[in-house]
């Protein structure tokens, strides 16, 4: 199904009238279904599944102009999948080729509208990073780039205050520094170093891995036009904030830079607070520096003064980060909002990621062993991209070695689950965990030309996209049935009914009951704990990690076609 905005926003005054005198978990009708597939589609020569939950052998595919049957096929074998409680049948029907429109249909049951098309995944691409300049800080949004988002500017962050755990002589506690412009992170207004780090190193690497598809996306912001390609006029509004939390006397980067404690749900320019720079950190620096590297050798082409100021930036973080290797976030007492802190482990997989990209820039030998296993990405490890950036300029045998093993283990998780996907373990942000899983997949079949894990790339990016036991399209306005209540400050400020558009939900997440109140429902199912409600953060906020493998994803499932 093609996204109509006239329509959706039709249909958002009249759910309007409704939502007005109706609970909200009853606010959204949703068809009877016990099918779930990828509510967008499919690619004509990609892999094409549907999960299926009842008691038929066979499925058809229906061409919803004509009402005719076009496709029959069978059923997988039943298989009971202990995350969701379900037994579910698989519907392949990869080799149904043709494009159009379609809706499967299995006894009485039919699934929702989808298409088959070249172009299915362009629309979602684009507004997911469309996304991003709606996160903008210090700016307002003007109606002919944000539409009916457009909204006034918020958090100039020219006067953020040097709180006492970052404090230093030059900078002493209660001083300010200018330190504009960035993106929101979430559902809050906080600017994070670490996850801005893991963001904008996800995107860059979308566009070095895929600069053909990357390149020609057109977001309408107030850079198009320029020489630039949009997504990385959209990267360096990013890029620019984090150089200024940056201390340039010594080098080490600031964690984060947020009011003390969440605002409430209000308009970005209704939260005037004080925002307060917090404590520098191994974390912040590493990641930082691995960025900086990396945009240095991206903007290159298209802007020489800032490539360089990227390297030496990213130079000064490491040398920082050298003398300062266990330095780990402590959220300070009166500091309330998000920590991005990691006791886990310590800090290889940063070291080896900032050493890569600074690798890979100068052409000098930056040493950092790699950190084997190799974990999928996340905002904690960055190691297996920095394992992607090394392999998309040279091959190394044992980056290689240690990548495939990785993959392989995806891949052999997939072929044994009953929805054909490589993860059966939820936590925060499970959106996030499928997507990387598929990025990892994607750029396997990149440098091994083995179709079995680009299928198991878009098995997995179809998870996010409705084919998992909820039902839902994770992305806001894109599928049939998508979160209308996420977890998002503007959203539920602005007065509209629809969510911003392009936005991840962070999707089931069974580890935080508490966000709705101890009387809300959650699934006891862990791939069934997701509530499309305002109070649950631990299911339905958005993020800009979760959007940024999105964006890489989805360019890389349409440039391998
Ligand atoms: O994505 C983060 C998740 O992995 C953590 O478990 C969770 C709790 O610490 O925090 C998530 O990140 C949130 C951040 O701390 C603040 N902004 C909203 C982020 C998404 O929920």
């Amino acid at each position: 199904m093609k996204r109509n905005v006239v329509l959706n926003l039709m249909l958002s005054s009249i759910l309007g009238i409704i939502l007005s005198c109706t609970p909200a978990s009853q606010a959204v009708p949703q068809p009877e279904n016990t099918i779930h597939l990828n509510q967008l589609g499919y690619l004509p020569d990609g892999y094409k599944s549907a999960v299926a939950i009842g008691s038929s052998e066979t499925f058809s595919i229906i061409d919803v102009q004509t009402q005719t049957i076009v496709h029959k096929g069978t059923l997988g074998e039943p298989q009971y999948w202990e995350a969701s409680g379900e037994t579910v049948r698989l519907a392949d029907f990869s080799s149904f080729t043709q494009p159009g429109s379609y809706r499967l249909q299995v006894g009485a049951s039919n699934s929702h509208e989808f298409d088959i098309d070249r172009n299915v995944f362009s629309e979602v691409s684009t507004a997911s990073v469309k996304a991003f300049y709606f996160h903008r800080a210090g700016v307002t949004l003007e109606e002919k780039y944000a539409g009916v988002y457009a909204r006034a500017a918020g958090h100039p962050d020219t006067e953020a205050i040097i709180h006492a755990s970052a404090a230093s002589t030059s900078r002493p506690e209660g001083s300010t520094i200018s330190s504009p412009k960035g993106w929101y992170d979430a559902g809050d207004f906080g600017k994070y170093i670490v996850n801005s780090a893991i963001t904008v190193s996800t995107m860059m690497s979308a566009f070095e891995h895929y600069p053909e598809k990357s390149g020609i996306l057109e977001t309408n912001i107030p850079e198009s036009g320029d020489e630039t390609p949009d997504l990385l006029d959209e990267i360096r509004w990013n890029l620019d904030w984090m150089l200024t939390m940056q201390d340039t006397e010594d080098g080490g980067v600031y964690h984060k830079l947020t009011t003390k404690s969440f605002p409430g749900m209000i308009m970005p320019e209704m939260d005037t607070e004080s925002r307060w720079v917090v404590m520098k950190t191994t974390a912040a620096a590493l990641g930082f520096a691995a960025s900086m590297a990396q945009a240095s050798r991206v903007y290159k082409p298209y802007d020489m003064e800032f490539s360089e100021e990227c390297l030496v930036a990213s130079l000064k973080a490491w040398n920082w980060a050298q003398k300062n290797m266990d330095v780990y976030y402590k959220q300070p007492e009166d500091i309330q909002t998000g920590a991005y802190d990691q006791f886990d482990k310590p800090f290889n997989d940063e070291k080896f990621w900032a050493a890569t990209e600074l690798s890979i820039t100068t052409g000098e030998n930056y040493e950092a062993p790699i950190p084997t296993p190799l974990l999928v990405p996340e905002w904690r490890d960055g190691a297996a991209l920095a394992a992607m950036d090394q392999l998309n300029h040279e091959s190394d045998e044992d980056v290689k070695k240690a990548f495939m093993v990785l993959a392989d283990s995806l891949l052999s998780e997939q072929m044994n689950s009953a929805y054909a996907v490589s993860n059966d373990a939820f936590r925060w942000g499970s959106s996030g965990d499928f997507l990387n899983q598929a990025m990892v997949l994607i750029y396997t079949y990149r440098i091994s030309g083995d179709k079995a894990y680009k299928d198991a790339a878009q098995s997995t990016f179809d998870w996010v996209l409705g084919k998992n036991p909820n039902g839902y399209s994770f992305v806001t306005g894109f599928g049939e049935k998508t979160p209308m209540h996420i977890h998002h400050r503007p959203s539920e400020a602005d007065d509209i009914v629809e969510p911003q558009p392009g936005w991840i939900s962070g999707g089931p997440n069974p580890e935080n009951k508490a966000d709705c109140g101890a009387d809300a429902y959650l699934s006891p199912y862990p791939a069934k704990a997701f509530i499309d409600e305002l109070c649950s953060w631990a299911t339905n906020e958005i993020a800009i990690n979760w959007n940024g493998v999105f964006v890489y994803v989805s360019i890389a499932l349409d440039a391998e076609g």
